[in-house]
């Protein structure tokens, strides 16, 4: 395959960069041409180990020949057919075949295409639901500070990151939880932190300040991934989950991040032991190869909204491509990779070592703390007085000259490899990411 290599470059002022620095990166770009495995290759033909799945999504490593094949031979059969009272095989197949997977009970799927979409759905749901019972007074939706739920209104009113949330309107009826990080108390955690369990109590505040028959739904990622890595402190989410009981109010996880195996099972929710009423997937699903999400509801939630004349349509949300047939057929070639290679619960077996190795790094310059799950981890760097932000994103730049991807957050690292990582491969991570951290002011 021949890539645009050397002088071939694009012209690069008519693409607005989401989520970019868009001038910066101008002024010094970095393509990426070609992948193949656990690697890419840039632009000036350099190998470029990957270790954020893409962007959390290529859990399967890259360039899957099931996925090319599926794909190509869907296209040329059926490109596409609508869903919208008619239909085709293939979503029907495919949420039989996650149902399979999915915690106990949350085998109602509903088709998206892309983790904004699914929250989207996902509180809907929730509010259709209420209403469907009698209870349409329960409108407000509780998110959590420091949660990313996407950027569509219903996801960043939920969410708690500041930077995307200021510019715009948010819905009125969300509130926030308080967030779990807790540096002073937790930090260099290996796995689930200890201390913080009862930041679950949050959601009696609410009830207390609300009323519990005005709340519809408590939407969290069971580990907050784009605020950088921070997994549950211990018994928190059961805590969550006995809260939302008690007061009638739907648990949302949002496990675009840490569905698909992220964390050594099928889903973050059996991960856990803790399982909500509606679950929001996306990424992995078909290993980032077309755009896809998925929202598992709970039988109880689809069987309150789903009722009333057979005649009527029951749930006035959907999109054009819901099932869409060639993500469907890319989805269905990657549930047969997870499932015949055992990638939903490898890293069970990986996660000791990536814990380790991760750790390792906490005697290097600059390091206030390491947090790791599953195969997610965390490195967060001090600030620099003058700078924050300018650390993360020179190890960005400087991991990527010497052969690694890593993903920056402000001043915090994140990885998330592909789950096919070899234990040598994660050797060859953190060297690199050792080395670079070595060099940095
Ligand atoms: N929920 C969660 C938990 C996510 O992580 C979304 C929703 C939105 O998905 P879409 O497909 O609409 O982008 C996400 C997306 C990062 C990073 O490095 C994380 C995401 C996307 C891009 C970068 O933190 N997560």
């Amino acid at each position: 395959m021949s890539a645009d290599y050397g002088d071939n470059r694009p012209d690069l002022a008519a693409f607005w960069m989401p989520f970019t620095a868009n001038r910066q990166y101008k002024d010094a770009p970095r393509l990426l041409v070609e992948a193949s495995g656990m690697y890419y290759r840039t632009a000036d033909g350099d190998s470029v180990l990957d270790g954020t799945a893409g962007l959390w999504c290529c859990n399967l490593g890259h360039a899957r020949e099931e996925i090319t094949e599926a794909v190509a031979r869907q296209l040329a059969t059926l490109d596409f057919a609508p869903t919208f009272q008619m239909g085709h095989p293939l979503p029907f197949r495919l949420a039989a075949a996650l149902a399979e997977f999915a915690p106990p009970g949350l085998d109602r799927i509903f088709f998206t295409n892309s983790g904004s979409e699914s929250v989207d759905t996902a509180l809907k749901m929730a509010l259709a639901y209420h209403r469907a019972r009698g209870e349409g007074q329960r409108v407000r939706l509780i998110g959590r500070e420091k949660g990313y739920h996407g950027v569509g209104f219903g996801g960043i009113s939920v969410g708690g990151l500041v930077n995307n949330r200021r510019t715009y309107l948010t819905l009125p009826g969300a509130d926030h939880i308080a967030h779990t990080f807790d540096l002073a108390r937790n930090a260099f955690s290996r796995g689930l932190p200890e201390h913080g369990a009862e930041k679950a109590d949050e959601v009696e505040r609410l009830v207390a300040l609300h009323g519990a028959e005005t709340i519809a739904a408590v939407i969290v990622e069971p580990v907050a991934g784009s605020a950088g890595v921070l997994p549950p402190p211990k018994g928190y989410l059961e805590r969550l989950r006995a809260l939302c009981d008690r007061h009638g109010i739907l648990l949302i996880f949002d496990e675009v991040i840490t569905g698909f195996g992220r964390l050594g099972e099928p889903f973050g929710a059996q991960a856990l032991g803790v399982t909500p009423d509606i679950m929001i997937t996306a990424k992995g699903i078909t290993n980032g190869a077309l755009p896809m999400g998925a929202v598992f509801a709970h039988r109880k939630v689809h069987d309150a909204i789903v009722q009333g004349p057979p005649a009527a349509i029951e749930f006035f949300h959907g999109y054009t491509y819901s099932g869409h047939p060639v993500a469907c057929a890319a989805a269905l070639a990657s549930l047969e990779v997870y499932r015949r290679d055992g990638l939903f619960t490898r890293v069970k077996s990986l996660a000791s070592h990536w814990e380790d190795a991760i750790h390792a790094l906490r005697a290097k310059p600059n390091v206030i703390d390491i947090r790791n799950i599953g195969l997610m981890g965390a490195i967060e760097l001090a600030p620099r007085a003058d700078a924050p932000g300018a650390r993360g994103y020179e190890v960005l730049v400087r991991a990527l000259k010497a052969g690694l991807l890593i993903r920056a957050t402000g001043d915090i690292i994140a990885l998330s490899p592909p789950l096919i990582i070899s234990e040598e491969e994660i050797g060859k991570l953190f060297d690199i990411l050792g080395g670079v951290l070595d060099d940095l002011a």
